[in-house]
């Protein structure tokens, strides 16, 4: 397997509506220069989609896989349970429960096959792609160099004393 082929991150996201809170993960990942696809790939209603996504990702390059889904959210645990890449769980804001549903689902797995699960919504979303650029860092010196410019400039802009 080599080293540095291996630096593509996947953004799936179980539904089109879910796309305003993955586009965070797409701006985090531009501005480090780290490559990615995105996807809309649905546990439930696109189950051979995910299925053939899933068994190939690591064949086809990808290092880490960004999962989005809200509601009963099982996207993520599904795709775990098929790949040994890590997989980031992004629980989206859902309209009834505000995201509760969703973080509890992703979180909240049993034993066995691990979802790293972030915040709901936009944090959750900015954070993933923060995480997976680490987890490439290990291997990518230069991933780990933006990174760590990103968090240097990050702690410059915050104000010693309040307006
Ligand atoms: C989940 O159902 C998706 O991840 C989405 O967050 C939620 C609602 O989907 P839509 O009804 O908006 O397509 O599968």
């Amino acid at each position: 397997m080599a080293k540095n082929k291996l630096k593509k991150v996947s953004i799936i996201m179980g539904s089109q509506s879910d796309y305003k809170t993955m586009v965070f993960c797409q701006k985090i990942l531009k501005k480090l220069n780290i490559k990615f696809e995105t996807k809309i790939i649905s546990a439930h209603r696109t189950p051979k989609r995910m299925y053939e996504f899933a068994i190939n990702a690591e064949k086809n390059g990808i290092a880490v896989i960004i999962a989005g889904a809200g509601g009963s959210a099982h996207l993520p645990g599904m795709i775990s349970a098929l790949t040994s890449l890590p997989v980031l769980g992004v629980p989206i804001e859902s309209k009834k429960l505000k995201g509760l549903d969703s973080l509890l689902s992703i979180a909240q797995m049993p034993k066995g096959i691990p979802v790293g699960t972030l915040a709901i919504g936009e944090d959750g979303a900015i954070n993933a792609a923060l995480l997976a650029a680490s987890i490439i860092g290990l291997s990518d010196l230069i991933v780990k160099k933006k990174l760590n410019q990103f968090r240097l400039s990050q702690s410059k802009s915050i104000k010693k004393k309040p307006k």
